[in-house]
């Protein structure tokens, strides 16, 4: 084996679809669907198939297509979804047509071969997910093609065309009564906030960069919930250079009286790795064991877990967070070093490690000891509320 067995067992099941890996954004768009080859390499060379319940999804097998769609519907417009569907690469005037109506960035969300299937199989593989969790067959269900948090009831956003976070949830909310949703990538999960802004049935949490012109621009210390839903959303801005031990704080400080105060029944994580330190469009510098820490620390809290990927732009620090964290789920401690036989591991060079160090080339932290804490007084005032 290529990790020690330790005490605290819990089921885990790991939810993957062959097929996803296979699409393409585009030559050079930052969001490349192989990193999910990689980290499926990574999770096999440690031998982590062995230990968890494995569930391959399969459209071409899945005769409930219709379940699927309607599940679709009950947050997207059919209007949208059935232009997802009918649209292809080839289909240009019309197209362009329709993205300029609809204000759709096609630079961030382009139109490629296969996105229709590439939306379904994603959101089926959530679905996947959440459906163990339902079951009561899981304790902690994983899927990481999954975790396209913007993804808008109309229109794509940031690189999400169906937001099967929202779609899993709705979900969710026929079993949970109520449902936490704690987001770690580097950008706000606006659309997974704003699915859920008037609710008390789903408390919504992101941690992320803001300020300047950074995507998507929302996702304030201000923006807290409305109606029925006031108080249920809450924000953690930050800035550049953030390091593991100053965020990890903050997020164990916050996420456990949280998580004390909503009790939730389930909760959706999730773990964008773009706030990882060297990512192509993130500017934090968590290690792969600082943003690991987060989901230990969730882990630990004994509630149902389904963790989502989500960013993520270096793909080989991406497999190897998604990895360490599979291993996590498990409870088990990796090796550093790299299994032998790795198919890529070349990619790897020259460390070959699991959790290499943030090397010197890093950006300052600019998040000072006043704001940070500052930061959570104010969080914590906003859990108070919650209860009283
Ligand atoms: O900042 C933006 C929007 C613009 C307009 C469109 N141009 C391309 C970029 C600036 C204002 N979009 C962000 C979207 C980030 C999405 C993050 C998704 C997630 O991690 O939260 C969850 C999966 C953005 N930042 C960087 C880029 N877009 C970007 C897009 C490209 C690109 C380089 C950078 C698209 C195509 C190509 N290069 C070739
Ligand atoms: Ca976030
Ligand atoms: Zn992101």
């Amino acid at each position: 084996f290529e990790f020690n067995i330790t005490n605290t067992k819990k089921r885990v099941s790991y939810h993957r679809n062959n097929d996803t890996m296979n699409y393409h954004y585009g030559p050079f768009h930052p969001m490349k669907p192989f990193r999910l080859r990689l980290t499926d390499h990574l999770v096999t060379g440690y031998g982590l198939h062995n230990i968890m319940d494995l569930y391959e999804v399969d459209l071409s097998t899945n005769q409930n297509i219709n379940i699927l769609e309607n599940k679709i519907l009950k947050f997207h417009s059919i209007e949208y979804v059935n232009f997802l569907k009918n649209i292809n690469e080839n289909s240009d005037q019309e197209n362009k047509k329709y993205l300029i109506k609809n204000d759709i960035d096609d630079n961030d969300c382009p139109i490629f071969h296969g996105l229709y299937k590439y939306c379904l199989n994603y959101t089926s593989t959530t679905l996947s997910a959440v459906s163990a969790i339902e079951q009561k067959k899981s304790d902690i269900a994983i899927n990481w093609s999954g975790g396209l948090h913007h993804a808008k009831k109309f229109k794509p956003s940031g690189f999400c065309y169906l937001n099967d976070i929202v779609i899993g949830i709705l979900d969710l909310l026929k079993t949970h009564a109520r449902v936490l949703y704690i987001d770690i990538d580097i950008h706000h999960g606006d659309a997974v906030q704003e699915a859920f802004y008037m609710t008390d049935r789903v408390f919504t949490i992101s941690f992320h960069k803001f300020g300047g012109y950074f995507f998507p621009m929302t996702g304030a210390l201000e923006e807290t919930g409305v109606s029925k839903g006031k108080n249920y959303a809450l924000n953690v801005p930050l800035m550049d250079g953030i390091k593991d031990f100053e965020y990890t704080q903050l997020f164990k400080s916050i996420i456990g009286p949280l998580v004390e105060s909503f009790n939730p029944e389930c909760i959706v994580m999730q773990c964008g790795t773009d706030s990882l330190g060297y990512d192509r469009l993130g500017t934090f510098n968590l290690t792969v064991k600082g943003h690991g820490e987060c989901v230990k620390f969730v882990r630990s809290l004994g509630v149902p877990l389904i963790l989502v990927g989500g960013g993520g732009y270096t793909p080989i620090n991406v497999s190897r967070a998604w990895c360490y964290e599979t291993g996590i789920a498990n409870d088990v401690i990796l090796k550093e070093n790299l299994p032998n036989n790795l198919p890529f591991k070349k990619y790897f060079a020259p460390d070959y490690s699991l959790y290499p160090n943030l090397g010197d080339s890093i950006l300052n932290d600019l998040n000072t000891k006043n704001f940070l804490n500052d930061t959570r007084i104010r969080i914590l005032e906003n859990i108070r509320t919650l209860q009283g």
